[in-house]
């Protein structure tokens, strides 16, 4: 093996050559990260029949990859956290001995990388050299991993210097498990359709994934070590890793603020982090500009403040939906350079995805490769295709996106879908409180019928999926990370989703959405009133800005604002349901904060109107 000279890390060395040893691989290449080998590997991937190149004239240096059909999505119920206790993984996660976990691994990595080459890809989640940041280094038989990695991290040699003689790094295995044997003629989108194991060591702080080759299942820096494996850092030397966006909303007067924001897959995490002011709000100055898209990692620094980065370096988006009218800064960013992954080609050349500007292409060759027209009774992109672009041409980028330091943050907000129940806004009375608010958010898995709500999973923090560890503990870490900080960012719940009783929403959405964002910063700066109500503080009519909006009347606000006595006690069953799920180890505030919030409800007189303007 030839190993580069920029790689003087002896552990890293042993393992790689242990790896190879394991794997069998035809060859291995140590990835430099340069312009140079990402082109070479698209290339590659052309000729194999994995990339398509997509019109040079209307796509720029950009590609289309159709995944098999099995390998369309995150596996949630493949994926593990092996830590040495059962109890420490939680309820929430699957889990499996560690020791019976190698056996079972050890076994399937066995040659799975025979016929195949080995990528050796260096990467650092967060700005190179950050005291936030991490290094990891993935090893993986996908070219279209490497070129992914390329995007979504800061991949390359100038992660050896960083990492030294001995640096730490978190070891990232991945195949996609599809051994070729001699003369056996590859398949343009290799994975395991039968097998797949996504696997997180918590102790040992090392991740394998075997048989998918898609998205967070295989690009192992995201969700793997961003969020699972980083909670557990986080825990253990007190910052956070969250699934939040970041980003800094600047007033007319030129103050800035950062606000970092959870929400559940596909509830508009990316429109948000891009979102465009109303006209009322451009023209007076206001500006938001985004940070990151998916991941905050936050540390307290020396002035007690709360300072974030975005780990990632790229948007790995949701494709449908996305338009110039729900996100024109998504669109801007995917003009050029970036890789699709299961939407539908056109006859020119171009992609498209439902939602998107404009008339469907006449015809069009769907995700599966088949003729697609208007009538086609089947989508032409999966619903779950994704665009991967630099965030770097995103044209509302923050200057500080990119600062090793990170940017303060003011606020922390969460939201679900939810057709009723919870309030368009609302601010918890404390860190705890927010810590409760966050804790039992929930989302509608189905879209409700009209009039019906539909089913509603509790998502802790939005984090449900990618905690690596008891969620219970996690909660107390949250409590206890706020006690340490003098003066804790603000915690707000939004709901953008929420029906009338006809099962239409009763809030525009987009860009009205800064409205509320404004009365969250004024809240954070404490400098706009608001009232009590049971669950939290809310603004009255008069504490929004209504300026340019013509058909939301206080009536309307009223509804949106609605937090009723009986949808709140079986709101607070549910959160019950919960916690006694967590039993074991749930704090004993959340049980305390539930207890409170149901007297303060009963405390409230029938016919109590929190939206009335006290004159
Ligand atoms: O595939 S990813 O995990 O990167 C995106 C998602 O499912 O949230
Ligand atoms: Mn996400």
């Amino acid at each position: 093996m030839n190993i580069p000279e920029v790689v003087r890390h002896e552990e890293l060395k042993n393992w790689i050559s242990e790896m190879a040893d394991l794997v069998k691989p035809d060859q291995v290449v140590w990835c430099d990260g340069s312009d140079e080998e990402y082109d070479r590997l698209c290339g590659e991937l052309e000729d194999a029949g994995t990339f398509i190149r997509l019109n040079p004239d209307l796509r720029p240096n950009s590609f289309l990859a159709r995944s098999d059909p099995s390998d369309v999505a995150r596996v949630e119920d493949r994926t593990y956290i092996c830590s040495l206790n059962e109890q420490d993984a939680g309820p929430t996660n699957n889990w499996m001995n560690p020791r019976e976990m190698k056996d079972i691994l050890n076994g399937l990595f066995d040659g799975a990388m025979r016929g195949r080459t080995m990528y050796v890809i260096p990467f650092s989640m967060g700005p190179l050299g950050s005291p936030i940041a991490q290094i990891g280094v993935e090893v993986t038989d996908s070219p279209y991993v490497v070129v992914n990695m390329k995007m979504m991290t800061r991949m390359g040699n100038a992660v050896y210097d960083v990492l030294g003689t001995d640096g730490d790094f978190v070891p990232c295995m991945h195949t996609v498990g599809a051994p070729l044997e001699a003369g056996q003629e590859d398949v343009s989108w290799p994975c395991n359709p039968d097998v797949k194991y996504i696997v997180h060591f918590p102790e040992e702080r090392s991740i394998w994934s075997y048989g998918s080759g898609y998205g967070g299942n295989a690009l192992l820096g995201k969700k793997c070590l961003a969020l699972r494996i980083a909670s557990t850092m986080a825990r253990d030397e007190g910052w956070l890793a969250e699934h939040m966006l970041i980003m800094g909303v600047t007033e007319p007067s030129g103050e800035k603020t950062y606000v970092a924001a959870a929400f559940p897959s596909a509830c508009g995490k990316t429109n948000f982090a891009m979102i465009v002011p109303p006209k009322q709000f451009s023209e007076k100055g206001w500006k938001v500009t985004t940070v990151g898209d998916d991941i905050a990692w936050i540390k307290p620094g020396e002035d007690g403040k709360l300072y974030a980065i975005n780990p990632e370096a790229g948007y790995f988006g949701v494709a449908p939906g996305t338009s110039y009218e729900t996100n024109p800064s998504a669109m801007e960013s995917i003009k050029a350079n970036c890789i699709f992954t299961n939407v539908a080609l056109t006859d020119e050349g171009d992609i498209w995805w439902e939602g998107m500007d404009g008339d469907p292409p006449a015809h069009a060759i769907d995700w599966r490769g088949n003729d697609w027209t208007p009538d086609s009774e089947t989508p032409a992109a999966h619903p779950n295709a994704r665009f991967t672009a630099p965030a770097a041409q995103n044209p509302v980028i923050d200057e500080e996106w990119d600062n090793p330091a990170g940017v303060p943050i003011k606020a922390f907000v969460f939201g679900g879908r939810r057709s009723g129940t919870v309030p368009l806004v609302y601010q918890a009375f404390n860190w705890a409180y927010g810590v409760y608010l966050a804790a039992t958010m929930g989302s509608e898995t189905t879209a409700a019928a009209f009039g019906q709500q539909g089913v509603v999973r509790r998502d802790p923090f939005a984090m449900l999926p990618f905690a690596g560890y008891h969620m219970a503990d996690y909660f107390n870490h949250w409590l206890d990370f706020g006690r340490n900080i003098n003066d804790p960012p603000r915690i707000f719940g939004v709901n953008w989703f929420r029906r009338d009783e006809d099962g239409k929403f009763v809030w525009p959405g987009f860009g009205e959405n800064m409205r509320i964002l404004e009365w969250i910063v004024n809240r954070s700066h404490v400098r706009v009133g608001a009232i009590e109500s049971p669950i939290g503080w809310v603004p009255r009519y008069s504490d929004i800005n209504w300026d340019g909006v013509d058909n939301f009347s206080k009536a309307d606000f009223r509804g949106a604002m609605t937090i009723d006595r009986d949808d709140w006690e079986k709101e607070l069953l549910q959160h019950e349901e919960l916690f006694i799920r967590l039993y074991d180890r749930i704090p004993k505030e959340m049980l305390a904060i539930k207890d409170l919030t149901l007297s303060a409800m009963w405390r409230t007189p029938d016919n109590w109107e929190m939206t009335s303007d006290p004159t």
